[in-house]
């Protein structure tokens, strides 16, 4: 199966809440290869930022609310079934004691990629020592505070299923290329002469 569908359109819906789980921008009819999970709806803001990225990459993802302390049941059921419905990988965020991310790698073995959220007190420094310090055995490759880790966590996922997509490992590639030709272009302003 192709893990993307290039020139597709993409079906973004409304959020829609339905038994405490809120859907959003999923693409009609594709199979979701990427989970974009959160632990409320006011991660969003953070992690609209990795499904922004895998939007750009014509990946189908699927973005749900999967509250740890809130919807524990909910969250091994998702986990549980991960592997079986097909996804590759996890973009799981969380603010916070933030245990979404390791709960969900202990009960799968797809993937896991952490996105620290930043917190109202400790500006995410608590959801990052919460994600990246899991325990031996159980890995959550863990990502930078806020909407960079999120866009980056889309890019490791994507990277990972261009291993056996050809077509992705080229738009990876140009995308890098494209930033690259950026980067060089950038100058800076002249110091102003003193007096
Ligand atoms: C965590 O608590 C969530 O991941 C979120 O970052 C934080 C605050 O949640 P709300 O109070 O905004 O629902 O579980």
């Amino acid at each position: 199966m192709l893990a993307t569908a290039p020139g597709r359109g993409i079906s973004i819906r409304r959020p829609q809440k339905r038994q405490g789980v809120i859907f959003m921008a999923q693409r009609k009819s594709v199979t979701p290869l990427i989970g974009v999970v959160m632990g409320s709806e006011s991660d969003w803001d953070t992690l609209k930022h990795a499904a922004a990225q895998l939007d750009a990459f014509g990946v189908a993802y699927e973005a749900r609310v999967v509250s740890a302390h809130r919807m524990p049941d909910d969250l091994f059921e998702y986990a549980e079934d991960a592997q079986t419905r097909g996804l590759r990988a996890i973009i799981a965020g969380a603010g916070g004691a933030a245990h979404l991310p390791g709960m969900l790698a202990s009960k799968t073995t797809v993937p896991v990629l952490g996105v620290p959220v930043p917190s109202k007190y400790l500006r995410g420094e608590d959801s990052l020592y919460s994600i990246v310090q899991m325990p031996k055995g159980i890995p959550v490759a863990t990502f930078a505070i806020g909407e960079a880790g999120a866009a980056n966590a889309a890019l490791f996922a994507i990277a990972l299923l261009a291993t056996t997509d050809p077509a992705l490992a080229r738009r990876l590639t140009a995308f890098r290329v494209k930033q690259t030709t950026a980067a060089r272009s950038m100058r800076v302003p002249p110091v102003p002469r003193p007096g």
